[in-house]
């Protein structure tokens, strides 16, 4: 099938998931063709069924804001014609399904009939989405969509609740590549951050208030504590300097490495020797998962969809939102048992394998299918 993904291609784990499904896609024997601002962060694997239109607005003064989706939904209509592109997955509703739907629109005027998947990731329902000036253009980009996928059920709860939906909505879980994972390209170069007997904790995210980083590091603190510890925070965001702060007044930050955005997190999850998560809100937690896939035990808060991912005592524990104390009870219950620490990398690797590529691409092919047959 020739299909055009629309997606924001920053560090978010929206982006990284359309990316990842792109390519897995063209594995299959599918054309993708990524419709977005700026190439894809993790897409640096061109193919002959792999293709990239940049979409770029125009600066022209008298606009006060740059009219993004009037041109993503130009670029939209033209690529689906030049390019005979069969259907249209849009990746976070806001603007995408909204530019999305004018394409279709504007197609169907030509009579060209195109299907469109919405897949839901969170943060365009749980934090932007649902806000008062947003949420009639949500809904009713939701209800237009031929297909609507979210990343969990908790997501798909949510969405629910918070909107008027009159769409069935199709949960398909966000998967990695554990192939992939399981042989990293290079060796994992430990020493370069930690001694032997400091254990190496990671949280990887941007760094926004939603992410909880003060906790990171009021977990972090109470764990080295007890025992040689490093902490490594990569990713960029505004709580950055709070949580540098943060580390001074505690005395840790020689412990504390702040790594800025990373192209290569397995490089680092390779020796990483437990993830931390305590988010306020989390659809579904891309990067936990990514830490499972690469044998790394989850603390996290049972936010959202986090209980999906992590699994209570076998991947890790889920504590209460903001209970630090538990957190680093249970991350201190891990990390203090070399046994223990050995069988929930194991177990986190294990259940990491219910999201493997091979098992929820065909998910979406299934949705693909359906999407073509309701035009
Ligand atoms: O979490 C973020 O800040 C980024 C955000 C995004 O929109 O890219 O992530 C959301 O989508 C991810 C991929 O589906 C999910 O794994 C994250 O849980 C979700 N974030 C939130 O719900 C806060």
């Amino acid at each position: 099938m020739k299909i055009a993904i629309v997606c924001y291609p920053t560090f978010g784990g929206s982006g990284v998931v359309a990316t990842e499904l792109g390519i897995a896609l063209s594995n299959r024997g599918h054309e993708v063709h990524f419709i977005t601002y700026k190439q894809p962060v993790r897409l640096d694997l061109f193919s002959h069924n792999i293709h990239f239109h940049e979409v770029s607005v125009p600066d022209y003064p008298l606009f006060h804001y740059q009219p993004y989706e009037l041109a993503l939904s130009s670029k939209l209509v033209d690529m689906v014609k030049l390019h005979k592109i069969e259907l249209l997955h849009v990746h976070y509703a806001i603007p995408h399904a909204y530019a999305g739907y004018m394409a279709k629109q504007m197609l169907a005027s030509e009579n060209i009939h195109i299907p469109m998947v919405t897949t839901l990731h969170g943060t365009d329902i749980t934090l932007v989405g649902s806000h008062p000036f947003y949420k009639p253009a949500v809904t009713f980009s939701i209800n237009n969509s031929d297909v609507v996928t979210s990343v969990s059920q908790s997501l798909k709860d949510d969405t629910l609740r918070l909107f008027d939906i009159e769409k069935e909505i199709f949960v398909v879980p966000n998967f990695i590549d554990i192939e992939k994972h399981a042989n990293p390209y290079t060796e994992c170069q430990r020493d370069l951050m930690a001694t032997k007997e400091e254990r190496i904790i990671t949280h990887i995210s941007n760094l926004r208030p939603v992410k909880r980083i003060m906790d990171v590091v009021e977990i972090f603190d109470r764990i080295q504590k007890e025992m040689p510890a490093k902490l490594l925070m990569v990713g960029e965001g505004p709580e950055k300097e709070k949580a540098e702060a943060l580390c001074r007044s505690k005395g840790i930050e020689n412990k504390v490495l702040f790594l800025g955005n990373s192209n290569e997190i397995d490089k680092i999850l390779c020796f990483s020797d437990l993830f931390l998560l305590p988010s306020e809100k989390e659809s579904f937690g891309l990067a936990a998962l990514e830490a499972m896939a690469c044998g790394v035990p989850v603390i996290s808060s049972n936010a959202g969809g986090l209980s999906e991912v992590n699994k209570q005592g076998i991947s890790g524990f889920l504590s209460n939102v903001g209970d630090v104390n538990d957190m680093a009870a249970n991350a201190l219950k891990i990390l203090q048992n070399q046994e223990t620490l050995a069988m929930f990398k194991e177990q986190a690797k294990d259940e990491s394998r219910n999201f493997d590529t091979d098992k929820i691409v065909p998910m979406y092919e299934e949705v693909y299918e359906h999407a073509r047959n309701s035009v």
